[in-house]
This record gives C-alpha cells, structure tokens and sequence, in this order.
C-alpha cells in the first residue's frame, strides 16, 4: 500500500535556507526525459540581502550531438507556503540552453552532508509523477557516508524512484571548461 501520488510525499520539514546554502556536488541523479545536465554537476546556493534564494550550477552537456560544453545554469527560487518546496525559475548562461519554470523540493538534508531534491515536472490523472528528476547532492565531491547512504535509499523509495538514479562522475570536467 505504497502511496506514489506526488501531493503526500513528505519533504523537509523547519527547511532552514541559510543552513542550506553553499556549494552541494550533485552524486547520483535521476533524469527527467529530454535534455538534462550529464555530469560534473556542482550547485551552489545563495541568500541574498533582501532573503531570496538563488542558485548557479554547472554541469557537462552534449549540444548538437557532437559538442560538449560545461554549462552554467542559474536558478531564482519562488518561495511557497511549505519553506522545502519552492519554485525554481532558471536558464542557460547560453541562450542555447534550455530555460524553464520547475518545482525544487528539498526532501531531506542533514545541511553538513546530504541533501536530496525532487521536482515533477507533469502529473498522471491518478497524480503520480509522469515526469520527474532528482538530484542526490553530496557536501564532498568524493560521496557520501554510509549512514547517509542509507538515510537516501529510504527517501528514493518514498519519491517512488528507488533503482531510477545513476551516479553523476566527477573528473574535473567543469572546473576547466
Ligand atoms: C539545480 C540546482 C539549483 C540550480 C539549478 C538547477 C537545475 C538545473 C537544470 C538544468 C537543465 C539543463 C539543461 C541543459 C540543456 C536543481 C541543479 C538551475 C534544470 C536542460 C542542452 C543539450 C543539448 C542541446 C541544447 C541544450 O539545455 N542542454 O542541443
């Protein structure tokens, strides 16, 4: 009696955004269908003076099949009433990047070590998710801890994704390109 619709899923509950922010290396991903970041996928997370978030992230794409590129991605985040789900505005440095308008929901972090995101970008009728990606962010580029691990697997299962996720490589890729 698994319970996939979207609207129960828990995230995380007294989100503190300042604890939050900072740089957070993407380890593991769940891809939405089309167009999506590779890998070396490296975010970081800022308030501003006037309280609003806004983040950067970069990470490897393919562009024309044939050109790969580092991309440099910037996100605004629309705060909603639950302080974990925002609303997430972002574009390409490149106008050939893509833009959008996504959920961002933080569905569990410790703030030191892990976090992991979800955003459904459609809905079935039953309101399951059509459409999702996800994002398993690490403070250390090298991974995370086994505790943490754990911790994680629990919260894919909740979001209906366990076995959906891949590792997200980091070989430096976008520190020099
Ligand atoms: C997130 C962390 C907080 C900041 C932001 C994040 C989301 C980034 C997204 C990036 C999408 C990239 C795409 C690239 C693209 C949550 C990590 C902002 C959602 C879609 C191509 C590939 C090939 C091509 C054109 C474009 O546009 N890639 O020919």
């Amino acid at each position: 009696e698994k319970n996939c619709r979207v609207d129960n899923f828990e995230v995380m509950k007294d989100f503190n955004k300042e604890r939050y922010a900072g740089v957070w290396y993407a380890v593991a991903k769940k891809d939405p269908e089309g167009l999506f970041l590779l890998d070396n996928i490296a975010a970081n997370f800022k308030i501003e003076d006037n309280g609003k978030t806004t983040a950067t992230a970069k990470g490897r794409v393919r562009i024309l099949d044939k050109l790969e590129l580092c991309a440099n991605m910037v996100g605004t985040f629309i705060e909603t009433n639950d302080p974990a789900k925002y609303r997430m505005k972002y574009h390409g440095a490149l106008a050939i990047l893509e833009r959008g308008l996504d959920d961002h929901w933080v569905v569990d972090t410790d703030y030191t070590t892990y976090a992991i995101t979800y955003a459904c970008r459609r809905r079935n009728l039953d309101g399951t998710c059509r459409d999702s990606y996800s994002f398993v962010f690490s403070r250390d580029i090298n991974g995370l801890p086994s505790e943490s691990q754990r911790i994680v697997r629990r919260r894919q299962e909740q979001l209906c994704l366990d076995r959906k996720y891949r590792v997200v490589v980091h070989n430096g890729y976008c520190e020099t390109n």
